[in-house]
């Protein structure tokens, strides 16, 4: 991973004094090495920079996310929650560098606790990006989820990616097959922007531990600007019911692509998912019909 690591820093691009609030690219945010139950967020010592703003509802200062020491050698980065109402939450960090240009990001995540008292509720998890604020409950974004709870109408099926643009300019959407969730089974997402002449490329992936893998992917012809790129958590519940969640993302790697940077993108998350020693072995429960 080390090797990974200063490959990704060593064709890392210079680029101008940033705010310092952002962070510079290539970022790879290692878990590992941030202390457990630490009341600040996770931020890696230079060169790498920033560190993530986290929200619920748009309100700075309010969520609830931690580095947990997890079941395995690794440390991730929580929220949980139970809730009976509409409820976004968010970390996200600022790259100017990326805004008019193509991203890369990419991250790990696992679910466990996952509960829907009346089977009613509504639960994603996933990435937002090119986001104008931190806080991905309101303002022109990207966003990039997957569907662990469904409700109807309005979101699609459990098991499904969705790619899905917010702002006052259109609004771009599409959805991928259908992979079935299963608790505690580790999830790498990955968020792809290819800027071209005619505008934005998205595409997403999700490659699960047990091989099932989702992908989607759409265009958006009059490209956001935002600088904001971060993990998103969405719950939506009717009355007289709740849902709940724990929600662990596990390191966080933002790149800038360039055309052969895809493969070796995906090698090098390859390689992060699978030189981690397992300490249990997932089992896949197929879904009650
Ligand atoms: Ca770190
Ligand atoms: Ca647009």
């Amino acid at each position: 991973m080390r090797h990974y690591l200063r490959a990704f820093l060593a064709a890392g691009l210079v680029l101008s004094p940033l705010p310092i609030s952002a962070a510079s690219l290539p970022y790879f945010d290692n878990f590992d090495d941030d202390p457990v139950e630490s009341s600040s967020p996770p931020s890696e010592p230079g060169p790498e920079s920033g560190s993530f703003l986290e929200t619920i509802n748009g309100q700075p200062g309010s969520a609830y996310w931690n580095v947990f020491a997890g079941s395995s050698p690794n440390r991730y980065y929580q929220t949980g929650f139970t809730t009976a109402s509409t409820v976004n939450l968010s970390a996200a960090l600022e790259f100017p560098g990326l805004v008019g240009g193509s991203f890369a990001v990419s991250t790990q995540f696992a679910f466990d606790t996952l509960f829907d008292i009346n089977a009613t509720g509504g639960l994603t998890v996933g990435l937002g990006a090119a986001a104008e604020s931190a806080h991905f409950s309101s303002g022109a974004r990207y966003e990039l989820s997957y569907v662990l709870l469904s409700i109807e109408p309005g979101l699609e099926p459990v098991g499904t990616l969705r790619i899905e643009e917010f702002g006052s300019d259109g609004r771009a959407v599409a959805t991928s097959n259908q992979i079935v969730p299963v608790p505690d089974v580790a999830y790498t997402l990955t968020f792809w922007g290819t800027r071209t002449s005619a505008g934005l490329v998205l595409k997403g992936e999700l490659l699960a531990s047990n091989g099932a893998l989702a992908v989607v992917s759409a265009f958006d012809d009059t490209p956001l600007g935002g600088a904001h790129f971060g993990y998103s958590v969405n719950a939506e519940v009717p009355t007289f019911t709740n849902v709940g969640i724990n929600a662990k993302f596990d390191d966080f790697l933002v790149t800038v692509p360039e055309p052969s940077t895809p493969k070796f993108f995906v090698a090098g998350l390859l390689l992060l998912t699978f030189v981690r020693p397992a300490t249990r072995n997932p089992s896949i429960t197929p879904g009650n019909g």
